[in-house]
């Protein structure tokens, strides 16, 4: 073989090394946070069409994709009933619990299932585990994933505490703002939340630069 063959063939090999390394997170897109839900967010749905491009986009890269999902106990320290700031929403098993309609997760997800014990309020995807009780910092790290792209709900809640620990922790991270909603208990608490973000080091990307970013892979 001719030096420019494996020129070539090194230099796909070191932009797929590039590549591989990226993840699709989806935070949280559950019922129980969509309009008509327990703990509804304002547009919590609107974020369900973004999200499936971004879907389509890592699944034809063959690129990892999680979901978290918020997953408490009956008796919380999360609710307000016991000392926590939320009304009971996101119950183990109950139909409120699950994915939101229409949104298009793969076979392969990989779903990261938080707050669940009872003195747990879960915020933050890290502290999750898989299916098969893999903390969520295993699973990326069993993957070699160092760079998170992130969108779901609620910005200024799952969003914000999962970002701001993937950041501590020394992931590059990567906000999808077209694919987030936050609550705003306070106003303004949702933009507060992405700037603290981009503060701490994620970059903020919309489905363009993300397309471009994640396509610009020579074949
Ligand atoms: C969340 C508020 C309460 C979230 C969860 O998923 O962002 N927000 N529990």
């Amino acid at each position: 073989m001719g030096i420019i063959s494996w020129i070539k063939i090194l230099r796909k090999e070191c932009v797929n090394a590039v590549m591989a390394d990226k993840a699709l997170v989806i935070i949280d897109v559950q019922k129980c946070f969509l309009p008509g839900g327990s703990l509804a967010v304002a547009e919590g749905d609107n974020v369900v069409s973004p999200l499936n491009r971004y879907i389509e986009l890592f699944r034809d890269q063959g690129l990892p994709i999680y979901a978290t999902r918020d997953w408490h106990p009956n008796v919380t320290i999360h609710f307000k009933a016991y000392g926590g700031l939320w009304p009971p929403h996101c119950i183990q098993n109950t139909p409120e619990a699950e994915f939101a309609p229409g949104l298009e997760l793969p076979e392969n997800v990989e779903i990261i299932s938080a707050g669940i014990g009872p003195d747990e309020e879960g915020y933050s995807g890290f502290e999750g585990f898989t299916k098969e009780g893999q903390s969520f910092m295993d699973s990326l790290q069993a993957h070699g994933i160092r760079h998170l792209y992130v969108g779901g709900i609620a910005t200024d809640y799952c969003v914000r505490y999962t970002v701001l620990d993937a950041l501590r922790r020394g992931f590059r991270v990567t906000v999808l703002t077209d694919a987030i909603r936050g609550v705003d208990l306070e106003p303004g608490d949702s933009q507060r939340a992405i700037d603290e973000m981009v503060q701490n080091g994620a970059k903020t990307f919309e489905i363009e630069d993300v397309e471009k970013d994640i396509r610009a892979v020579p074949a």
